[in-house]
This record gives structure tokens, C-alpha cells and sequence, in this order.
């Protein structure tokens, strides 16, 4: 309907204009064609300062009226270190070119209506003038080398690597989400090499065999990226299919997401989330509810967030690249990277699979995670009247196959133990062989009496006193899972350590 209307408004003026135009026409023939020239000119002229007034108003005025929706003036001041100087470039450019303009339009208008055709009036031929042309050669040459000298010294100083430490993510931008990686506990991303590319198990193409890769926090499809205030971060930027662009307004960072070319941002936030928040609070139009139809609505001030976008038309969904960035202080960042890299990619999706080069290796993130998992069932273990909790199962405790003899990996699980058992002196406890039910069940029993016995050896040989433990074995007696698969049997194959006493 509306579109209708907006059609017909058009199709009206038209034939106004077209009327005039007849009018007019038959005016000049009633008057002479000369004078009403003349009266059409000086109306022209008029119209053409009127215009000026006008249009320089409004132009002025709603760039005036509207100068705090608009990045760099009031509340959107930079959150990033380097903002500042972006900021800046862009007010001296438009500081010259404003002039400029405002200038340039006034003369053009004003020349229009002064020097409009009159009757008895010629215009002066003037080919060259060398003075003139010194002037706005010279002048606009000395204004671009201010602005472009400028403008190289601050994209210099923002370009440049970053010194000293600095926290390094990466984001991949692909249709349409970008997946962001965080180094783990070394602080290092992982090589990647695009041969690797596997939609399905690898789709950064990271080179797993590189041990950075152990620990790197993959967040498919982030649909937040979190960083730490005052903390230079350098972000790599690559792209799998097709360009995209990392931009984050508020910290004045934009850069192109080039598929097989890798870029770089270095910036370093200095407002979180939480203090911008608490400075658009001071505006009058932050303060009006985020839902105008809600009454229980929260205010905008309270709903503002940091936002990534692709500042690159990469396709269809191209608006659905639009993620939050949140800036925390650095307690608050620690809590939640640390909860991310207790479960990194590799750990979670890759080990064990035919992909993971280091099948069969138990790594030391493992041991440590271990560690500590262990240090936690044995305290619940001693505090737990429930025969379950009692029994811890010796996760890392490995024999060579078909023996009783210990693999050297189960050292770091029975050593933890034997620090535990030093730990907490009044702890008794027996040590629990099983076996699968593969084979002779003799003989399953007493290989599972002779490994838990091994076990409890080993223990004693790191200092445990004897009085202190028992082994036993039970055989197959015991599953825990089906024999009938292969990951049941492996369950089903194991030592276990029970408390019996805490006499404290
Ligand atoms: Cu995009």
C-alpha cells in the first residue's frame, strides 16, 4: 500500500512538473522569449542559495544532532589503546576536508547566483593563471602530506609486533561463523597446514603431530570471543572459503580475513565490557528500555555488548557472523579459559582416534589432569561412608600384555598414590587385581593376584609402609562392563585401590 502511495506521489509530480514546463512555454510565447529567460535564470539562482542554506544546515546540523551514534563521540569513545589514534586521523580528515567542502559549496553557489546571466553582461576568458594554479596545486599537496605522513606514523605504530607478552588467538572466518582458537597453558597456537583441512574431524587443519597442539582451545563456531582488559592481544586472521573481515568498531580494529594469506591485528583492550557499560549510562537515550513494549524491559545501557563483524559481504548469511566480544578483567578471564582448557580439542576429539599421532603415549597434561583427578576421589574416597566412592579405579595403570610386570606408564598414577598415602598416614588400603574373561580362569585369577600384588610392591618401594596395605585378586569375577566388546574387556581389565580404614 504504502509502496502504492510513494508510486502515485511520484507519478503526480511528474506531471506537475510537465504542466509547468507547458505553462511556461506558452508564457514565452505570449511574452517574449527573452525576458522570461531572464526571470527564469534570477529564479534559478534564488533557488540555488536557497538550496545552499538548506542543504549546509542539515548537513551540519545532523551530523551535529546525531554525533553521539557515531564511533569516536560521546559514549563510543575507543576501547582499545590505539583507538584513540584512529580516532584522531579520522578528525583531522575531516577537519580538512569539511572545510573544504563547506568552502568549496559556498563559492559554487554563491558564484551561481552572483554571476548569473544578465542582460549586458560578458564573461572574462581567462586561460592560465600561474598564481592561481601554484595555490591549489601547493595547498591541497601540503594538506595530503600532512594527513598521509600522519596516517603511515599511526598504521606503523599499530601494525607493529607486539613487544613483551602478549596473548595471541586466532579466528578463521568461513560461511558464515568463524571459529576462534585460544593457545592452551604454553601460551603457543599450534602449526596448521590446509592439507589437513577435514570438515569432519580437523576443519582448521591443525597439524596435530606439533605438540603446541596438545592443549590449543578450539571454540567451533564461538559464539563469543572473551579477552582480557589490558592485555595486548594479537589475533591471526584467515579465511577458508571466501574474504571476510575481522572488525571489532569499537576497538578501532578491521582487518581483511584472506583465504590463503594470513593477517594480524595487534590491539589491546582497556575498557571492559562492564565499565562501557556503566559510561553510556550517563546518556539520556541509553537509559530507555531495550524492549519499548516490554515494561519489565532492561535499559540499553545494561544490554550493550562489544561486537565482531564481517565487514566483508561474503554471501547470503553474511549478517550472521555478527558475535560478541566480551571484555573481562584478567581474574575473570583466567576463570573462563582455564574452564576451556580443561577440556582442549585434541584431548576431547582427536586422542585415541586413528588421527592422533600419539596413540598409545600417555602425556604429561594427562598425568597432571590425572593427578588431580585422583587427589579427589582419594579425599572423597577417605570422607565417603558409600562403598563406590571407596573404590578408586587406577585409571593409568598399565601391564605389559598378558603379564603381571607394570608398563612404565602407570609410574606417575602409582607415584601420585604413594604421595598420597604419605600424605594422609592413617589410610589403609587394599589394592583389587581384575581381569577380563578372556582365557583360563585360574589363571585370570591369579595373574589379577600377582598385578595387584605388583602394584602394591611398587608402593612399597616408594616408602608405604606394610602394615598399611593388602592385595587381592578376584579375576573375572568382577565386571564392571560386557566382556563382549573389546572397550568392555579393556574396562573390565583393571586395579583398583580401596580405603578400608581412615582411623584418624
Ligand atoms: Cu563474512
Amino acid at each position: 500500500m504504502t509502496g502504492l502511495i510513494i508510486f502515485l506521489i511520484f507519478l503526480l509530480l511528474g506531471v506537475i512538473i510537465v504542466q509547468i514546463g507547458r505553462v511556461t512555454e506558452l508564457a514565452a510565447k505570449i511574452r517574449g522569449e527573452e525576458e522570461v529567460e531572464q526571470q527564469n535564470t534570477d529564479r534559478q539562482a534564488k533557488m540555488m542559495m536557497l538550496f545552499l542554506v538548506v542543504f549546509l544546515v542539515l548537513g551540519i546540523g545532523s551530523a551535529i544532532y546525531y554525533k553521539d551514534v557515531m564511533l569516536g563521540y560521546g559514549p563510543l569513545v575507543s576501547a582499545s589503546e590505539h583507538g584513540g589514534d584512529i580516532d584522531s586521523l579520522f578528525n583531522w580528515t575531516l577537519f580538512f576536508t569539511g572545510v573544504v567542502f563547506v568552502i568549496t559549496h559556498i563559492l559554487l553557489f554563491w558564484f551561481t547566483y552572483k554571476y548569473r546571466s544578465m542582460p549586458g553582461r560578458k564573461a572574462i576568458f581567462q586561460p592560465h593563471n600561474n598564481t592561481l594554479e601554484i595555490i591549489w596545486t601547493v595547498v591541497p599537496a601540503v594538506v595530503m602530506t600532512f594527513l598521509v605522513v600522519n596516517g603511515l606514523v599511526v598504521w606503523n605504530d599499530i601494525m607493529a609486533e607486539p613487544e613483551g607478552d602478549y596473548l595471541e588467538i586466532e579466528a578463521t572466518g568461513y560461511q558464515f561463523a568463524w571459529d576462534v582458537r585460544y593457545p592452551g597453558a604454553d601460551n603457543k597456537l599450534a602449526t596448521k597446514n590446509f592439507r589437513l583441512i577435514d570438515p569432519a574431524t580437523n576443519p582448521l587443519g591443525i597439524d596435530w603431530s606439533d605438540d603446541k597442539a596438545i592443549d590449543d582451545v578450539i571454540l567451533s563456531g564461538a559464539d563469543k570471543i572473551v579477552i582480557p582488559v589490558d592485555t595486548t592481544v594479537r589475533v591471526r586472521i584467515t579465511s577458508k572459503d571466501v574474504l571476510h573481515n575481522f572488525y571489532l568498531p569499537h576497538f578501532r580494529v578491521k582487518m581483511d580475513a584472506v583465504p590463503g594469506l594470513p593477517t594480524f591485528f595487534v590491539f589491546k583492550p582497556i575498557t571492559t565490557t562492564k565499565e562501557f557499560r556503566q559510561n553510556l549510562k550517563n546518556y539520556p537515550e541509553w537509559r530507555e528500555p531495550y524492549e519499548p513494549e516490554d515494561p519489565d524491559s532492561k535499559e540499553r545501557w545494561e544490554m550493550f555488548d562489544y561486537e565482531l563483524a564481517c565487514a566483508e559481504l561474503c554471501g547470503k548469511s553474511h549478517y550472521a557472523m555478527k558475535r560478541i566480544v566480551e571484555v573481562v578483567t584478567r581474574e575473570e578471564y583466567e576463570e573462563w579459559i582455564n574452564e576451556k582448557q580443561s577440556k582442549p580439542y585434541y584431548l576431547t576429539t582427536i586422542r585415541g582416534t586413528e588421527n592422533d599421532p600419539r596413540k598409545g603415549q600417555l602425556l604429561d597434561i594427562e598425568k597432571k589432569m590425572r593427578n588431580v583427578e585422583l587427589t579427589s576421589e582419594f579425599t572423597k574416597a577417605m570422607e565417603s561412608e558409600s562403598l563406590d566412592d571407596k573404590i578408586i579405579n587406577l585409571k593409568n595403570v598399565f601391564y605389559n600384555t598378558g603379564s603381571a610386570n607394570l608398563d612404565n606408564k602407570s609410574q606417575s598414577e602409582l607415584d601420585k598414590l604413594s604421595q598420597l598415602l604419605a600424605q594422609f598416614p592413617n589410610v589403609n588400603a587394599e589394592l583389587r587385581g581384575h581381569t577380563d574373561s578372556v582365557g583360563d580362569d585360574d589363571l585370570n585369577f591369579s595373574l589379577s593376584e600377582s598385578r595387584a600384588g605388583n602394584v602394591m610392591q611398587y608402593l612399597l618401594n616408594k616408602g608405604v609402609s606394610a602394615d598399611r596395605l593388602s592385595s587381592v585378586g578376584f579375576g573375572e569375577t568382577q565386571p564392571i562392563e560386557s566382556n563382549d566388546s573389546a572397550e568392555g574387556r579393556e574396562s573390565n581389565r583393571r586395579t583398583e585401590l580401596r580405603i578400608i580404614s581412615n582411623s584418624l
